[in-house]
This record gives structure tokens, C-alpha cells and sequence, in this order.
């Protein structure tokens, strides 16, 4: 296991999976499982905790009745008829091997009195330190017994996070990964299809959210990957505006930033329709210039390519356009109507939690082949930004594809969803 290579081998690994938060009163939210944790096991069920060791111990298995020597253990909640009655099916332990691959089972109330013996040999302990402080309900109590202990711990271990570790592995995307990423845009483009077919002016934002999500859901979506966003006119200049809830009016712009989550994997797309089903003249200009960008951006985007000077390439290559038209009267206000960076890497968390930092040593902003990334330029004009010409106020555009970076170049794994503005409105003509 490349991880546990990784770490060394005078270290151990605790990683704890999500458990579920609170939502209000007695409810919780839709779990959500913690992706470091997931992308090591797989394994979505929460309360569990994944123990690494750098060599096979002998360990006492209470539900086996025997001695065993592992090297990994999932610690989990294990069958509970009563409460599988009311949250569904858990793994046993006796399963954990054949169902998840990992070595054995442990119950998961015998984990803090597990990292206390066995783990006491140990210089470092790596764990997931977000998720240990996050801990809720019963695996809150179960690890309070070694919070409390900590400062006993610490003297005798070196505390690693493991974040930039597991998220450095998750940089590169496997074939399976590929895949995964592949049906959830394969998804969220049908949905987009379908949309274009739909949009009417009258209606409103939610109902246009509805259809989209509607799709995505009759087409096997897990989950949407990130709350909808549908805004229309100047609601686009906000940049995460979800609440969806004004009409959609006839002559404005319509951004739509929306995925597909299927198996745990994302998908993250946007496109810029015209409501009325076509573009006036200054809707087009801005339109064409963030496409621009889109389309130059990728053309670049490869292996060994900086992200952080592409991203300052999209800006230069707006900010040109827009002086020249005299849509800005600076060319080094750019960043006053682009407001985001150019994109961000995607896989099983939407913004994906891997490194892209430069340090001394390692560039990290540096695209490696396997990576996947959007490419997201956008341009937004509130409209009582008065420093822009009176047609250009209220109108915002983004346009944003789905990138797998290759050796030679890339692959647009989002193609397949519209954005040439006269393909679109050739579509919304029915
Ligand atoms: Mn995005």
C-alpha cells in the first residue's frame, strides 16, 4: 500500500471516517463520509475508524475468540439488529475482510484501549486531525477517552495530519477513478440537454433547479455534488448564489454551476444561457470573450503547465479584449469582474482537497498527467457597477469544463455539453 509506504516504518495510521452531523433537534444531514478515509477503504459507513501498521502484530479478535496477525483494521460499528431496523444494513466484522478488503474488523468501542497497548512502539501517529476534533455523537464518546489522553500521547508520539499525504495520492486519478468522474458528467450532461428544451422565461430559478436535479437523480445520480446554483441576471455576479428564487425573465442571462455526484465522484459544470433563447449584442461580446478564454485555457492545459500562470493567462487575455472594446478603462482591474481563479482540481470532494501550493522544493501548482481540473473563466458586471457601460450592467458569465490532463495535452471530459452560443440558441429554438 502506497500509503503506508509513505508514512515510513516507524509510524502508525489512524484514520477516522465521518460521522453524522447534526442538522437540527434529533435530525442529522445526509451522511457524508469523510473522502481520505473513503478513498483508502471505500468504505461509507460511518462511526469507523481505518488502524495502519507498518508491520503484522498479533491482535486479540473478541467476536473470533482467537489471536490474529494484521497489519490493518477497520474499526466499525458492526451488526446491531435494533438499529439496522432504523438506518439500514451495516457491515460485521466478520465481513470486513471479504466486503472491504481490509485485513479484520474491530468493534469500534475497543479503539481507544487498541491505540493505547498497541500503538505505544510507535515514534509517529498519523491521523486525520480534522475529522478527529469533528467527532460527533457515540464516536465522540468513544474517542473522548483519548482525547483526554493526548497530552499523555504526545509525549511519547509525533502527531502527523495525514491530509497533504492522502491528498498528494488523490492528486493523480486512477483509470477507476476516471471512470467514476465520467458517469457523473455523463449524468449532469443530460441534464444540461434536457434543460435546454425546458427554460422558458416566467419561470423560476427553483423550478429550473428541479428539472436539472430531476435528471440527474432518473439517471442514477448518488447525490448532487454541490447545491445548485441557478441565477439568473445580476444574481450571477454572486458567486455561490443558491437560493434560487426569482423569476427568470425574458432578454437576461442565465447562469447554471451544477453536478452530478455518482459513487462518491464529481462532476462540476457551468453554462451561461440566454433566457429568451438569444443573445443581445452585449450579452454575445461578454459571452465570446470569457468563451475565449475557456477554449485557450484548455488548448494549453497539460502536463508540466503551470495552473497558477494559466490562470494569470485567462486574466491578461480578458482584460485585453474588454480594454480594447472599451468595456474597462483598465486593463489591470480585471480582477474586480473575474473575482475567482480559473478553476480548481475535482474528483471525490467538488473543490478536490489536494495540494496545489508552491513550496521551494515542489511545485504543486505544476498539472501532472491523471489530474483533473476545471477550467472555469468568468465574468461578472453588477448592475450598479458604474466603471462599466450602462448594456454590460447585470450581466454575468462563466463557463466551465471538466479537464483530464494528459502527457500530451487533454481531455475536455465535458465536450459533450454545449457552449458555442450559436449551438445554443439553435437548441432553445427548439
Ligand atoms: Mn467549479
Amino acid at each position: 500500500m502506497k500509503f503506508r509506504k509513505t508514512i515510513g516504518k516507524n509510524a502508525a495510521a489512524i484514520i477516522f471516517s465521518a460521522s453524522p452531523e447534526r442538522r437540527s433537534f434529533d435530525e442529522t444531514h445526509r451522511f457524508k463520509q469523510n473522502k481520505n478515509f473513503f478513498y483508502l477503504t471505500g468504505f461509507n459507513q460511518p462511526n469507523s475508524a481505518l488502524v495502519i501498521l507498518p508491520e503484522d502484530i498479533s491482535v486479540d479478535f473478541p467476536y473470533m475468540n482467537r489471536k490474529k496477525k494484521v497489519s490493518e483494521i477497520l474499526f466499525t460499528q458492526g451488526s446491531d439488529d435494533f438499529a439496522e431496523r432504523w438506518e439500514g444494513k451495516r457491515t460485521s466484522f466478520e465481513q470486513v475482510n471479504k466486503d472491504v478488503g481490509v485485513e479484520a474488523g474491530m468493534p469500534i468501542y475497543l479503539l481507544d484501549k487498541f491505540i493505547s497497548t498497541n500503538l505505544r512502539t510507535y515514534r509517529y501517529l498519523y491521523t486525520n486531525i480534522d475529522q478527529l476534533i469533528n467527532l460527533r455523537s457515540e464516536m465522540r464518546e468513544v474517542m473522548l477517552g483519548f482525547v483526554d489522553k493526548l497530552r499523555l500521547h504526545s509525549v511519547s508520539h509525533i502527531f502527523c495530519d495525514v491530509n497533504f499525504i492522502i491528498g498528494t495520492m488523490r492528486k493523480v486519478k486512477h483509470e477507476f477513478e476516471v471512470n467514476q468522474i465520467k458517469r457523473a458528467i455523463d449524468i449532469t450532461s443530460k441534464g444540461f440537454s434536457g434543460l435546454l428544451k425546458i427554460i422558458k422565461p416566467g419561470m423560476m430559478e427553483y423550478q429550473v433547479q428541479a428539472e436539472l436535479e430531476k435528471i440527474y437523480r432518473s439517471y442514477g445520480a448518488t447525490d448532487i455534488a454541490y447545491s445548485t446554483i441557478v441565477a439568473s441576471g445580476n444574481n450571477a455576479c454572486y458567486l455561490h448564489y443558491d437560493t434560487n428564487g426569482d423569476k427568470i425573465s425574458a432578454g437576461d442571462l442565465m447562469v447554471i454551476d451544477s453536478g452530478a455526484e455518482f459513487n462518491m465522484y464529481n462532476a462540476d459544470v457551468t453554462r451561461t444561457f440566454p433566457v429568451s433563447g438569444r443573445f443581445n449584442k452585449a450579452q454575445r461580446f461578454i459571452y465570446d470573450v470569457v468563451l475565449t478564454a475557456n477554449k485557450e485555457c484548455i488548448s494549453r492545459a497539460r502536463a508540466g503547465i503551470n495552473f497558477r500562470e494559466l490562470s494569470a493567462f485567462s486574466e491578461s487575455l480578458i482584460a485585453n479584449k474588454l480594454f480594447r472594446a472599451g468595456v474597462i478603462k483598465k486593463n489591470n482591474s480585471i480582477k474586480r469582474y473575474t473575482m475567482h481563479s480559473l478553476g480548481h482540481g475535482l474528483g471525490l470532494d467538488v473543490h478536490d482537497a489536494v495540494p496545489h501550493v508552491k513550496y521551494s522544493d515542489v511545485d504543486y501548482d505544476k498539472l501532472i498527467a491523471g489530474e483533473v481540473i476545471t477550467i472555469e473563466p468568468g465574468l461578472y458586471f453588477m448592475k450598479n457597477d458604474q466603471t462599466v457601460p450602462k448594456q454590460f450592467r447585470g450581466i454575468g458569465v462563466r463557463i466551465e469544463d471538466d479537464i483530464l490532463i494528459t502527457k500530451s495535452g487533454c481531455v475536455n471530459l465535458t465536450a459533450g455539453i454545449v457552449k458555442e452560443p450559436d449551438e445554443i440558441e439553435k437548441l432553445m429554438a427548439g
